[in-house]
């Protein structure tokens, strides 16, 4: 499996393209082989994708919805055949470690499982009216053309929040997946049409970052924008989806933290942090970034947290026992070691790590340093990469107060054994997900996922409220009294 070498052109109305003369190779974060070619797509291949996709959405949007299902149930047994190979293929070209990309690859099946059930439910409203002999109701439709732009660290999973949900209300899909990722995005899509989905229904659009995305963004036909990745652009796609008068969905950044009160299982805490902060190394929009920590339990803490990454080992993914492997890109690597350049020139303490490691490979040492200040540069933007900073603290509420000083919103998490405080905190922190005694990351498919503040716009993917970021609401009213009946004003409450 080691040399196989993955390819990803369009997928455009049933058919794979022809590879142009303008294609990126990809190479294995691990060992810096070639890994996967990917086709680098034209405008002219989203105007393509997106006529297609109009053209299914008539047909697949009057199929019953339990019809839809089916297929999405059909998609998820395909994906359970090919979960190991699919995984290896993840690995390889992600540099995710084998178990998180097996994990991945069982939360795009649970996700089509669950989508399919909604096949049978999609429920809508039945409320009485204030009139009498009239009924008022509200149903799902589906939205038309939904584009997808997912990000590299989940390139299986999270566009599964999107497409699965999409496809059972009835829209269709064009999906750009990060270039990084596409050769496994094109393995996916090949799930989904071996298990039947008709053509048009989803196509692919690879390579080619900007072009690409904005001729998705700026396409009259595309009613819903579902974007996954960094807020800088996140921005820029929320600001062209409004110029067209487009629905958006945004999933953006995060600067997680972990609460450590006093009284807090510090044993149980510490491995939590390990996980939640060096996990796919550092690299989820949930990854753990801060540790707020009573100054009270700092110096028990410490110990305990560096034992627990001690542990951690680092290297090629594709062996079950490594826990942490590399970065994803060059890039990635040059962004982790500049922040540790900072952290050595502002004189911040580096616990553990803060090196490269070997000359193959993008790895970086898991890194733990600190104590950094609420409002530096540590404790306020997004690393994605393997980096955790300490804050200290003297009460809770200052706790809440850190965890909310920060422009992100997406997941907290409070590890203490008082009850009280507990749910004090699950009311107070701003974020959208929150977790008692629990990392930051751990999200599940059945629950709303999505974030506050520049996280996000208000959207959920994942969960029922998927259905409602997926679908439009339509409110019917039935008079059956044969008169003219006028709401607010024929009804007598006196
Ligand atoms: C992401 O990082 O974009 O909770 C998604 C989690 C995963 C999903 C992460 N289930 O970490």
């Amino acid at each position: 499996m080691n040399n196989h070498v993955i390819k990803a052109s369009n997928f455009i109305d049933g058919k794979w393209d022809e590879f142009s003369n303008n294609t990126i190779t990809n190479v294995n974060p691990a060992t810096l082989e070639p890994v996967s070619t990917i086709n680098i797509s034209t405008v002219e291949d989203v105007n393509r994708a997106v006529e297609s996709s109009k053209r299914a959405f008539k047909e697949w949007s009057s199929f019953p919805a339990p019809k839809r299902g089916d297929i999405l149930y059909k998609i998820a047994e395909e994906l359970k055949k090919r979960k190991q190979e699919l995984s290896e293929l993840m690995t390889l070209e992600m540099g995710k470690v084998i178990t998180e990309s097996e994990g991945e690859i069982q939360e795009a099946i649970d996700m089509a499982y669950y989508m399919g059930g909604e096949g049978r439910r999609l429920s809508g409203e039945v409320v009485p009216s204030e009139l009498p002999n009239k009924m008022a109701m509200a149903i799902r439709e589906p939205l038309g053309v939904i584009g997808a732009i997912s990000a590299f660290n989940f390139p299986v999973a999270v566009p599964s929040w999107k497409i699965f949900p999409s496809l059972i209300v009835g829209n269709t899909v064009v999906w750009k997946p990060s270039p990084n990722t596409s050769g496994i995005a094109a393995e996916f899509v090949k799930c989904m049409v071996d298990a039947g989905l008709p053509k048009g229904v989803i196509n692919l659009v690879v390579g080619g970052e900007d072009k690409v995305g904005e001729a998705l963004v700026s396409h009259p036909d595309i009613s819903l924008i579902s974007f996954t990745g960094s807020t800088h652009v996140g921005q820029k796609v929320y600001q062209a989806c409004a110029a067209n008068h487009k629905q958006v969905s945004l999933e953006l950044g995060g600067k997680n933290a972990i609460m450590v009160l006093e009284d807090a299982d510090l044993p149980l805490a510490a491995r939590a942090i390990a996980w939640g902060a060096f996990g796919t190394t550092g690299q989820r929009c949930t990854s753990t970034s801060r540790i707020i920590v009573q100054k009270s339990v700092l110096e028990e803490l410490t110990p305990l947290l560096l034992e627990e990454v001690a542990q951690l080992k680092i290297g090629n993914g594709i062996n079950h026992d490594v826990n942490v492997g590399p970065l994803i890109n060059k890039e990635a690597l040059k962004r982790v070691e500049q922040y540790v350049e900072l952290a050595k020139k502002d004189g911040v303490p580096i616990h553990y790590g803060g090196n490269k490691i070997g000359e193959e490979g993008y790895y970086f040492e898991p890194t733990v340093i600190g104590p950094v200040s609420p409002s530096s540069a540590f404790a306020t933007e997004e690393i994605f990469g393997p980096i955790l900073s300490i804050i200290t603290v003297d009460t809770f509420d200052e706790a809440i107060e850190v965890n909310n000083s920060v422009d992100f919103g997406l997941s907290s998490a409070i590890f203490t054994r008082d009850l009280n405080k507990a749910m004090k905190a699950v009311r107070k922190v701003d974020t959208g997900i929150v977790y008692i005694n629990h990392s930051t990351s751990g999200a599940e498919i059945q629950m709303p996922f999505g974030g506050t503040k520049h996280t996000g716009n208000g959207k959920r993917e994942a969960g029922q409220a998927a259905l409602d970021t997926f679908s439009e609401w339509k409110t019917i009213y039935i008079d059956y009294s044969g008169d003219l009946q006028r709401a607010q004003i024929d009804v007598d409450f006196a």
